[in-house]
């Protein structure tokens, strides 16, 4: 409708914030992508971008849009956003903090169940109809295992609180001590995982973890450890990985992120010690309604003169 801002949404977005975001503003989904020419027609009345956890919005594209006030991630993410030069141009950018904690949580310590316990592998055999021929192979027990968080972040904290009640002992790692956080801290992630059993990955994304999971790591991780990433998949060598799951470096992995989304290699979708989510640690139906919520509430909030609720830190 006229008068109203216009946005350009950058990712693929529920019907329920659509219909939302529809009434009180105009929208360009992926414009800039499917007709390059029309986007740069509207680029300079966009007032407001919409993107999720993998979308990118490089420099040059914030370059294109002069008349850009907001930029507001769904996902709590936003490694896909080029936030210094959101913020050179004074350009705010809100992330959907909080919301998720539980539900990515769940899916790291339901990975890591299944990674040990092999329940996927235990459902084929069910399925195959092999448990005629005889009972299958033993599994790993969880319960009072050695746990190894990288990032002691609001999800980090929230899968911990998770693993007490497993009786694990917890350890960490992190940029630096986290003040007031009990568990025992190693200065890198060779350390830690050479002290743990289990290695959850939920740091954010982006340059500063690039590869933070490398060979190294994994051989240190060892033959009887496992590996679990709910956070980016640039944040492990996905090469490496298949390389330590292949040669028994470390005994499995539970992966809900990878390399080149939604792209998995064939290397990996082959090996029968890992457990294979598509990027559903937030995806649950009540979830993502919150994490929509947050999304128009932050722009609602920019376009009415409030102040933002879950804005990015510069
Ligand atoms: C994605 C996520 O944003 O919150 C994040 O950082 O990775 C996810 O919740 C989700 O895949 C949206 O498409």
């Amino acid at each position: 409708k006229a008068g109203q801002p216009e946005l350009l949404l950058v990712a693929p977005l529920m019907p329920f914030l659509l219909d939302q975001l529809r009434q009180h503003y105009t929208l360009h989904d992926r414009i800039h992508v499917s007709d390059p020419a029309a986007f740069a027609a509207v680029a300079p009345r966009i007032r407001g971008v919409v993107a999720n956890g993998e979308a990118k919005v490089p420099r040059e594209l914030i370059a294109q849009m002069p008349a850009l006030e907001v930029i507001s991630v769904f996902g709590v993410g936003y490694d896909g956003v080029d936030v210094p030069a959101a913020h050179e141009r004074g350009v705010p950018v809100t992330n959907t903090p909080a919301v998720l904690n539980d539900d990515v949580a769940d899916l790291a310590i339901g990975l890591l169940i299944a990674a040990a316990r092999r329940i996927p592998q235990a459902d084929r055999f069910v399925r195959a109809n092999e448990w005629t021929h005889g009972p299958i192979a033993l599994s790993r027990k969880v319960t009072g295992g050695r746990l190894g968080i990288v990032g002691m972040g609001r999800i980090g904290q929230a899968i911990a609180e998770r693993a007490l009640a497993f009786k694990m002992s917890i350890a960490y790692t992190a940029r630096s001590p986290r003040a007031g956080i009990p568990y025992t801290y190693h200065p890198d992630p060779v350390a830690l995982a050479a002290a743990v059993d289990f290695l959850i990955v939920i740091t954010p994304g982006g340059a500063g973890t690039k590869g933070l999971i490398d060979a190294r790591v994994l051989s240190a991780l060892g033959p009887e450890g496992y590996l679990i990433n709910v956070a980016r998949g640039s944040v492990v060598d996905q090469d490496a990985l298949i390389d330590a799951l292949r040669h028994g470096t470390i005994a499995g992995a539970g992966l809900d992120v990878f390399a080149n989304e939604p792209n998995v290699p064939e290397a990996l979708r082959a090996l029968p010690n890992v457990v294979l989510t598509p990027h559903i640690g937030s995806g649950t139906r009540q979830t993502r309604e919150a994490m929509g919520q947050l999304v128009f509430d932050n722009l609602h909030a920019h376009f009415t003169g409030q102040p933002l609720l879950t804005p990015v830190d510069a």
